[in-house]
């Protein structure tokens, strides 16, 4: 009978890998994991409860929230403001980072930015949506913890996730030292291990990117788009395309299978569409803690200087060799200005 073991056993066991550890990281990373069992909840009976569709707000990027945007939101800021370990949350919902100024939090050693429900309007058609969340120590040493504690390079990650609100509800995460998997049972209502030691192929044959945008793309992009797309048998080419609209749904399948994912610079979107500090760092984290590599076509993700809470990247990101690839293809014909 194999063993089952849950997120909060797999966290207090991993601890000891943490000597100085005295149990705020767990005691974080269980939070997190509460609020998106309340979140999967809701999520798994959208269309029967008045949770899907849109608010009348709008959020800092200009975009109609979604009702279910709203809800996790709330959430996990609620879980992060009562578990006591967090100081601050940046999250993709708030034009600005949040103080949690309570007596338990405001001494609290972790920051938390997140992006509470990431493809949220693929609710509406059943599409999978995600949670992506990275934590940090703090570094400001006295008083309020500030926005500069939020902007720190994603080489600065002391863990980071993702919730997978799919056919099956699975948490993954790293803090530095591998990737696991855990699934949702239901009957138990507990995160449990099923994909440990997570390890991306090095290569694969799955491409994901929008090519409705080809026309705006740069041109290295549309000759690598080509070379996907050209049959030859030694490369395991034409690869198959798999592009969901949810980051977190075809970053999870590539993890698993194999594969690059690519949202690169387009006319909409001239620094790229995805967020630096809560969709591109803590999904590079996992990726490059995976075996995987992830960059804007030219700089290592986690290397950017973070100097805006909803600054935006282009990435490329998923199996080494894939993206070593599509990098050539950058260099040689859209050469770094
Ligand atoms: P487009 C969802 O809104 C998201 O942030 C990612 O999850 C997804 O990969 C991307 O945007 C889809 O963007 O422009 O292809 O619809």
């Amino acid at each position: 009978m194999k063993r089952v073991i849950t997120l909060g056993q797999f966290i207090i066991e991993k601890q000891a890998d943490f000597p100085f550890a005295k149990g705020e990281l767990s005691r974080l990373l269980r939070d997190i994991g509460i609020a998106a069992k309340i979140v999967n909840r809701e999520i798994s009976k959208a269309g029967l409860i008045d949770i899907i569709g849109e608010t009348d707000s709008v959020n800092s990027h200009g975009e109609r929230q979604k009702k279910m945007d709203v809800y996790a939101n709330e959430q996990f800021i609620s879980a992060l403001r009562s578990g006591g370990e967090c100081c601050v949350v940046a999250s993709e919902e708030n034009d600005e980072h949040i103080l949690i100024e309570s007596e338990i939090s405001k001494h609290a050693k972790y920051i938390v930015a997140i992006d509470p429900l990431d493809g949220s309007s693929n609710i509406d058609v059943n599409v999978s949506v995600g949670t992506i969340f990275s934590i940090y120590r703090r570094k400001s040493v006295d008083g309020k913890a500030t926005l500069q504690d939020v902007l720190q390079k994603g080489t600065e990650q002391v863990a980071a996730g993702y919730v997978i609100y799919g056919s099956s509800t699975m948490l993954v995460y790293t803090t530095g030292k591998g990737v696991n998997g855990f699934t949702l049972d239901p009957s138990i209502g507990e995160f449990c291990l099923s994909h440990p030691d997570i390890k991306m192929p090095k290569d694969g044959n799955l491409y994901s990117i929008n090519e409705g945008y080809y026309t705006h793309f740069p041109l290295g992009v549309k000759k690598y788009i080509k070379y996907c797309q050209v049959e030859d048998e030694g490369t395991n080419r034409p690869y198959t395309s798999r592009y969901t609209g949810s980051m977190i749904a075809d970053i999870h399948r590539n993890l698993i299978k194999g594969g690059i994912f690519l949202y690169p610079t387009t006319a909409q979107y001239p620094n790229g569409k995805l967020r630096l500090v809560y969709e591109c760092n803590p999904m590079a984290f996992i990726v490059e803690q995976a075996g995987g590599l992830a960059s804007t076509g030219y700089d290592r993700i986690l290397d950017l200087d973070v100097n805006e809470l909803h600054q935006r990247s282009a990435i490329f990101i998923g199996s080494e060799n894939m993206i070593k690839r599509a990098e050539e293809f950058m260099l040689a014909f859209s050469p770094q200005q």
